[in-house]
């Protein structure tokens, strides 16, 4: 049935774009104008994403949809279950259109290139014109990265950040960083030890509208991965706030120190995950770039930990998404590695001897969370050494992490992980093999397998797959400066020693290919 009253701007508002000062909704009128929310099944199944991450940006837009209400907003919200719900965004603009009959629909770009292409048949589709306005919630526009990174012979995140700490005037004193220095990474890279305190995240009760949705995700989701409860995730805005100030109190201060730290049973450490929030709008980044650096101004925190957190937020995550935007469509299909064996399938039920991975993935099941060396030199680093195909990684990446959009993940893994790109996002590929690992956790004490051991029975495979890696992948790999060294220590070893290292790899990769684990 159309309405009576027909609307000037239909608005859409997608499902992580909770921001009330989000571009779209500023352009618009709460006094003739519409916005449309809408679970779509296409959305939360196109990767089958885990449990917790539908939990929590269906929970999010229900309360931001009150939110919006109560500010005066007529807001339509459709949930999974209503009637006629057509289960995908470009069915339900058009039931919209067709009940409000709206001059135009105004929507905010999206974080993913595959629904920007779908926006851009709406017009047609729908027979009305569509707006799709710029994301202002980002500290770097598209076009802007685009200007900075175009002429330039070698991007690298290093000097876009010290760029973009000149424009912002973040952690800046005289036209100077702070300290003298632009980076503190020297500073950083602590093991932590167990007997550490250590913080962990604010934690919130689900209220009668999470509730809810945990039914719902239950009964139609019950065959994704992950654990539904308990369900603890900040869902409001203000929430996330109180997620925030408990971040800054409990645990910035040993985040520079404690960055790369892994540790059994610990699976935050010193982490703030708040990923999950400034992703689907609940948090703004620039705020937060503030909080942080007030906090150091004030004596609170240590410049190691602000100038790293800041390095994170305004140097790493702008600049993936320069990355996205410039490169797709065509950087989810690069494959620079030629690398085409299966994910192997524990990476979905954490059932291996290798008590790294375990850990990762068991807490990844748990909390749809991992922390970024987590991500980075367990998970990403056995998949690289093991040449999975990177989009089998990808899509992994994505389903998984209450995180995940592709602006943000698609880059940091094909990019910075798999090495898929080349290496436009990262100067050589981010690879250890044990000795790594066991220097930066306690993994290896608790492991089935022996960290010390290269070859023979119950040898770390990490670490002749490392050797293995280098190997298969001297044409590519090899005169990157970077990997001098390396490359060294491979050919002085004695030809016996690689023959061995070589015949251990290759007995670990026909296991995977086997279908047996690991
Ligand atoms: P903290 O360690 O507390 O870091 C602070 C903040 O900095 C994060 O909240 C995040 O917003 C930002 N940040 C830090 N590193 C990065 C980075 N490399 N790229 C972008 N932002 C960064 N991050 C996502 O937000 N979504 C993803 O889907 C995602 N996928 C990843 C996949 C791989 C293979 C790797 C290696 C990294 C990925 N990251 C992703 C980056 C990083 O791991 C997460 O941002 C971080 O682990 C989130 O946890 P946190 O909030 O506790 O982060
Ligand atoms: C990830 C996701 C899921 C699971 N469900 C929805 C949904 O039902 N409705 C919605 O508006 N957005 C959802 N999203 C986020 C989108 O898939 C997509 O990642 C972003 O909208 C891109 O900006
Ligand atoms: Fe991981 Fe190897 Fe250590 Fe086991 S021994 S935890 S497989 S690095």
């Amino acid at each position: 049935m159309s309405d009576p009253q027909p609307c000037r701007n239909l608005v859409v508002v997608l499902g992580d774009q909770l921001s009330p000062d989000l571009s779209s909704l500023k352009r618009a009128d709460p006094a003739s104008d519409r916005v449309l929310m809408a679970e779509v099944w296409r959305e939360a199944t196109y990767v089958r994403h885990h449990k917790k991450k539908i939990a929590f940006l269906f929970a999010a837009m229900r309360h931001f949809a009150e939110e919006l209400r109560a500010a005066g907003w007529m807001v339509d919200y459709v949930t999974l279950d209503a009637d006629g719900n057509t289960g995908s965004f470009q069915g339900e603009v058009a039931r919209a259109a067709a009940r409000h009959r709206p001059e135009r629909v105004l929507v905010t770009e999206p974080g993913e290139w595959r629904v920007l292409e779908d926006m851009r048949a709406w017009p047609s589709a729908l027979g009305v014109p569509v707006d799709i306005v710029t994301d202002t919630r980002f500290l770097c526009s598209v076009s802007e990265f685009r200007a900075w990174a175009s002429g330039r012979r070698q991007r690298r995140m290093e000097h876009f950040y010290r760029q973009m700490r000149r424009k912002t005037g973040l952690l800046m004193e005289g036209g100077k960083p702070a300290g003298g220095q632009w980076n503190f990474d020297a500073d950083n890279r602590r093991p932590a030890k167990a007997d550490l305190f250590m913080p962990s995240p604010r934690r919130f009760e689900p209220d009668r509208i999470t509730r809810e949705v945990l039914d719902l995700v239950a009964r139609r989701f019950g065959d994704h991965i992950g654990d539904l409860e308990p369900f603890w995730f900040a869902v409001t805005r203000d929430q996330a706030q109180e997620a925030l100030d408990h971040f800054m109190e409990t645990a910035l201060a040993g985040f520079g120190t404690y960055q790369d730290a892994m540790l059994r049973g610990e699976k935050f450490l010193f982490h703030s995950m708040l990923s999950v929030y400034l992703n689907a709008g609940l948090l703004d980044p620039m705020d937060l770039c503030r909080k942080v650096e007030a906090a150091y101004r004030n004596g609170q925190v240590p410049l190691n930990a602000a100038e790293g957190y800041i390095r994170q937020i305004l140097g790493w995550r702008e600049y993936v998404r320069g990355i996205y935007w410039m490169e797709m469509p065509d950087y989810g299909d690069s494959n620079a590695l030629n690398a085409f064996a299966p994910l192997p399938d524990f990476y979905w039920t954490a059932q291996t001897r290798m008590r790294c991975m375990r850990e990762a993935i068991t807490q990844t099941i748990e909390e749809a969370y991992a922390h970024h060396i987590q991500r980075l030199m367990i998970t990403g680093n056995f998949a690289l050494l093991t040449g999975v195909r990177p989009q089998e990684v990808h899509a992994w990446y994505l389903a998984v992490y209450a995180d995940a959009y592709e602006w943000v993940e698609l880059p940091n893994t094909l990019g910075m992980s798999q090495f898929a790109d080349g290496g436009l996002l990262g100067s050589k590929p981010y690879m250890s093999g044990g000795n790594y690992i066991n220097k930066m956790s306690d993994y290896c004490k608790g492991c089935d397998y022996d960290v010390r051991r290269r070859t023979g029975k119950g040898a770390c495979p990490f670490n002749a797959l490392y050797w293995d890696f280098l190997d298969r992948n001297a044409d590519v790999l090899k005169g990157n400066p970077r990997l001098n060294r390396p490359y060294a220590t491979w050919a002085a070893m004695d030809a016996d020693t690689r023959k061995a290292l070589k015949a251990h790899a290759g007995e670990v990769l026909e296991q995977l290919a086997g279908g047996r684990p690991v």
